[in-house]
């Protein structure tokens, strides 16, 4: 799995790289320097370890006295309210889409598989960041779980959450995002279970990412092969409607 992962986030990282650089590569003298397989290694590499490298995690005496909330601190709707009523416990994570295994999985199966622990500092576009401690499930143990077909390349996030006339918060990132080590879907927050502000049951932590990127309230992920026909297409609800990038990476 580790094999065939590698050499996806390879066609990737080289698909999107070598699309650019078509002109260059008409001269020959220039083509011969690029692609030389020792340069050609040595840069594709260089592009992928940038991405996989870890983001920095702190100690505990530099937490944060407070995570404050941002954007959406409660959802509200009726169908949120019902599963909050229960304590989550009739709340189900969907894992589908392009995935040969579709999963309905509850609180109680997602604290039964392994889990990360991380304090990381969250960075908003607004300009403020808070330093946290969370826990959850790699992201990647789940998609291994569902198996993703060979097609999938993002995942989507779909939130509890409507931002007004029926557009529910949403956001997605690339495979090499979704497999990276510090991604996982949150559960706990300092030591506490997430409470309604921070996002309960479940949010994603995609720590080289920007804020906006960590999707709150999850209700379903789904492996898709392109971004088009969700949302207006732009891959997020900011993205779509205040022109945020959809790569957020810091
Ligand atoms: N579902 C959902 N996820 C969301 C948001 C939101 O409004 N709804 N806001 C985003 C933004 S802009 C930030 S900075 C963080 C804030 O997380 P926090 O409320 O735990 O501080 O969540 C992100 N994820
Ligand atoms: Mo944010």
């Amino acid at each position: 799995m580790t094999a065939q992962l590698t050499r996806r986030a390879l066609i990737l990282g080289a698909g999107a790289t070598l699309a650019g650089c078509d002109a260059i590569a008409r001269n020959a003298h220039v083509r011969e320097a690029l692609f030389s397989a020792e340069n050609f290694h040595r840069w594709s590499q260089r592009a992928l370890s940038d991405r996989q490298a870890l983001a920095r995690e702190f100690r505990p005496d530099q937490l944060s006295p407070i995570f404050r909330a941002n954007g959406t601190a409660n959802p509200n709707t009726d169908a949120y309210k019902a599963i909050w009523r229960t304590g989550f416990a009739d709340w189900r994570l969907k894992v589908g889409g392009l995935v040969e295994r579709p999963l309905s999985l509850s609180l109680a199966q997602l604290h039964a598989l392994p889990h990360r622990e991380q304090i990381t500092r969250h960075d908003c576009v607004e300009g403020w960041s808070a330093i946290g401690k969370w826990r959850g499930v790699p992201l990647s143990l789940v998609l291994r779980a569902a198996r993703l077909r060979d097609r999938a390349r993002y995942i989507v996030f779909r939130c509890a959450d409507d931002m007004g006339g029926g557009r529910f918060y949403y956001e997605s990132i690339d495979l090499i995002d979704a497999f990276h080590p510090q991604t996982i879907l949150a559960f706990a927050l300092n030591d506490r279970a997430l409470s309604v502000a921070n996002g309960a049951p479940l949010r994603l932590r995609v720590e080289r990412q920007l804020g906006y990127k960590h999707a709150k309230y999850l209700m379903e992920i789904h492996a898709v092969d392109t971004l088009a026909g969700i949302g207006q297409g732009k891959g997020g609800f900011w993205e779509d409607h205040a022109g945020y990038d959809w790569y957020a990476g810091i």
